[in-house]
């Protein structure tokens, strides 16, 4: 038997671990359960419906994990995949499941002009986005991403993957790398900041991230637990990979260049490319 004294120190010793720990995962920006039931935060976030929208190309090894875990969440109300020209089993494997919305672009234009495609096609006001390389995709990962733009805490929210205190110290204060990342949710009006000749391949993200600040909407990162992904090395191959990463990263260096420093966008004013649908479709 514990005598009240030492019972009373058990507990205070609990309390401090379990305020340490508590403290430790808020700083990490890991979701903390505030004890609220699971069903009010689902009710919160079907008052405003969220469009997930996952750009694929040569995906068929990993798209059905990812679709499945959006098909199961109560978060995410309408699932879109983006393929162009992909010449795998992609399109088959989003079409089999019966709740997707699959669009088949017959040609390849690249990352940022299927989720503009997507984004063309979402009903839903917020907007989920997931590359469909992705593994273990979990419902705590989307409701730690959704949350704080339904509750009008920030405008956008960047999944950032877990790599090490450390490491997301770096990359979460440096803003490079991690915070290009494909994991991630706005509300409509961020995507549409982005003029229309940033919405295009790898530029994308970095394209969002200044838009986004520029236009006055805020931002916000979330360090994500056990997500995993393919990397274009295992997808492709490794002189294919590399290729393919050093076209991505050369074009996102160009890219800062000129948003910081040339700042085209200031003079040249563009229009959005016309998404038509006779166009589009296989
Ligand atoms: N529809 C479409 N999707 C694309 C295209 N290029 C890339 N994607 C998708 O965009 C997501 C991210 O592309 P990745 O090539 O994996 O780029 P990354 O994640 O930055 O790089 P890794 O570190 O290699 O994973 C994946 O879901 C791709 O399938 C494209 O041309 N068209
Ligand atoms: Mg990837």
């Amino acid at each position: 038997m514990l005598s009240a004294e030492s019972g009373n120190g058990l507990r205070c010793t609990l309390l401090v671990a379990l305020w340490v720990e508590h403290s430790a995962r808020r700083a990490e920006g890991e979701p903390v359960c505030y004890g609220l039931p699971v069903a009010n935060r689902v009710a919160e976030v079907n008052c405003v419906g969220i469009s997930a929208v996952v750009a694929a190309y040569n995906e068929g090894k990993t798209l059905a994990d990812v679709l499945g875990a959006l098909a199961r969440s109560p978060f995410i109300d309408e699932i879109i995949v983006v393929s162009d020209g992909s010449t795998d089993d992609t399109v088959a494997i989003a079409r089999s499941f019966p709740n997707v919305i699959t669009i088949a672009l017959r040609e390849n234009r690249g990352k940022g002009y299927a989720m503009r495609v997507g984004v063309d096609y979402a009903s839903h006001d917020v907007l989920f986005f997931v590359d469909g390389d992705m593994l273990n995709v979990t419902d705590e990962h989307i409701e730690s991403l959704v949350l704080p733009v339904v509750r009008g805490e920030t405008d956008m929210n960047i999944g950032v993957r877990h790599r090490g205190p450390i490491r997301n110290f770096f990359h979460l204060q440096m803003k490079v790398g991690p915070v290009l990342s494909g994991i991630r949710v706005m509300h409509r009006k961020v995507f549409e900041t982005v003029p229309a000749r940033y919405q295009e391949r790898f530029k994308i993200e970095a394209a969002l991230n200044f838009f986004c600040s520029y236009a006055g909407f805020r931002q916000r990162q979330t360090v994500i637990y056990n997500l995993g992904h393919v990397i274009k090395e295992s997808k492709r191959g490794l002189f294919d990979g590399l290729t393919s990463r050093w076209d991505m990263t050369r074009e996102v260096i160009f890219l800062h260049f000129d948003l910081y420093l040339f700042q085209t966008w200031r003079v040249d004013e563009d229009e959005l490319p016309v998404v038509a649908e006779y166009d589009l479709f296989e």
